[in-house]
């Protein structure tokens, strides 16, 4: 009888372990999630070198992460976003699990990239400015890179950095 429940408890563990592996196997990877987006670096001028707001001055900082192919918002900050950035604010950080939930993928092929908004109090987002975009990613490329904890995206010109905290399981 106790031998038996040994083997139900190790059959149990066994899985738990290898979920909780601190090294996961790109090969055997099946959610990924983004814990934490930090805005390491964004545009305080628009890029004829005017501020972003006419009267407010400093830009109002969200970003959204959206599916590029499609265009899809996949996660909006835009009711989070930091407002008046100054130089001395970086970096602006979205713990994610603390208040706002982290942001859980099953599949990792879809081509993905950060929009950066400056948010303007009108009533729609359309009314806001748009500050550029990073690069495009995929999960993909990341898993098969070696399941790296951070990474950093940039848009073309390097004025926006955005590094991203990731968790497998
Ligand atoms: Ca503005
Ligand atoms: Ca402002
Ligand atoms: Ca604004």
């Amino acid at each position: 009888m106790r031998s038996r429940l040994t083997l139900l408890l190790l059959a149990c563990l066994l899985p738990l372990s290898a979920c909780d592996t601190q090294d996961p196997d790109p090969n055997n990877v099946q959610r990924v999630f983004i814990t934490e987006v930090r805005i390491v670096d964004a545009p305080l001028l628009r890029p004829d070198g005017d501020d972003w707001d006419s009267l407010g001055g400093n830009p109002d900082i969200y970003v959204e992460l959206v599916n590029a192919t499609s265009g899809n918002i996949i996660e909006s900050y835009r009711d989070e976003n930091f407002s008046n950035v100054g130089d001395n604010d970086f970096p602006l950080v979205y713990d994610l699990g603390m208040g706002l939930p982290e942001i859980e993928f099953n599949s990792f092929n879809g081509v993905l990239a950060f929009d950066m908004y400056d948010e303007d109090p009108q009533l729609t987002k359309g009314d806001d400015d748009y500050m550029g975009s990073t690069e495009e990613f995929t999960l993909r490329d990341i898993i098969d890179s070696g399941t790296p904890q951070f990474v950093s995206l940039t848009s073309a010109n390097s004025d926006i950095v955005i590094r991203i905290t990731l968790d497998y399981d």
